[in-house]
């Protein structure tokens, strides 16, 4: 697991000079989504991959870029699902954005999840690796990540990040959103997975939610790339994370780009959704 978790952080070198420094406009591809790729989204892409590539111990790679999985190494063991530049649609504003990576062993579901990590392109470069626990790291001029502190969610928060269409909300969604407001919570929505989650994890708690909508039933992020990472983390770090009424662990894709409606959030928000959508 260690030697992932160094090409991981080699990966995000790389990944973040990229972004700093190459044309951040659109190649002519489109992936899996129908989404037109930016160049940027290939190249993070393959420098995952060669990374990966390196470690005999990773069996195959599936990227949310790709249709198929990519087989690597035969008598490997590990599966790795990611996403290589999450939010890339905010690329040209210049928000964060972020890579995001699922260690699975034995299959995709998420109970064969070992491990998740993902990497925030802010402001500063942030490492966050779930196995036992959650930690967090930064990078620092030497180019290496050092530790900060472990990531625990308190029991309720303060922010809220409702995501999707309004006008595709169910009503009952639309109520509980609104209580939620009504209570005090503040709205903190940018429109990167990353960045959103990762403000709630660090200020100790709230809500993230991508439900069903009358657009996309199924919700919008997929499960293996982006949802059982992040579900894995928020459990990791003493939170929860549901589709509305199953712990999202408890889930299995049937292709690789599967999408699920879910929350992520502190145990009290989560209990709100649960009575939403009971
Ligand atoms: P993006 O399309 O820019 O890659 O992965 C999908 C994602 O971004 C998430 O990072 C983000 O949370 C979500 O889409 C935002 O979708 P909406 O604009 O529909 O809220």
């Amino acid at each position: 697991m260690q030697e992932i978790i160094e090409a991981i952080k080699r990966s995000a070198i790389r990944i973040k000079e990229a972004i700093e420094f190459d044309d951040t406009g659109y190649s002519e591809n489109t992936n899996s989504t129908g989404d037109t790729q930016l160049k940027l989204d290939i190249k993070s892409d393959l420098i995952i991959e060669e990374e990966f590539a390196k470690l005999p111990c990773i069996k195959e790679i599936v990227s949310e870029e790709k249709e198929d999985k990519t087989p690597l190494h035969v008598n490997g063991i590990y599966g790795i699902g990611y996403d290589p530049l999450d939010g890339s649609s905010l690329i040209d504003v210049n928000l964060s954005v972020g890579s995001i990576f699922g260690i699975y062993e034995g299959g995709y579901s998420g109970a064969h999840l070992k491990a998740a990590v993902y990497v925030v392109y802010g402001p500063r470069v942030e490492l966050v690796i779930a196995m036992d626990d959650v930690k967090l790291y930064r990078l620092n001029k030497k180019g290496e990540f050092v530790f900060i502190k472990d990531i625990v969610l308190k029991e309720k928060g303060k922010l809220n990040a409702p995501g999707a269409t309004q006008m595709g909300w169910e009503p009952r969604h639309k109520a509980m959103i609104d209580a939620i407001f009504m209570d005090g919570y503040r709205l903190r929505y940018s429109g990167g997975m990353v960045p959103d989650l990762h403000q709630i994890l660090l200020k100790g708690g709230g809500l993230f939610s991508y439900p069903s909508t009358s657009d996309v039933p199924n919700g919008k992020l997929r499960m293996i790339f982006e949802v059982f990472p992040f579900a894995f983390v928020y459990e990791k770090a003493g939170g929860s994370a549901i589709d509305g009424k199953r712990r999202i662990l408890d889930l299995s894709p049937s292709h690789p780009h599967d999408t699920a409606p879910c929350f992520f959030g502190s145990n009290a928000e989560i209990e709100r959704v649960k009575k939403c959508y009971e």
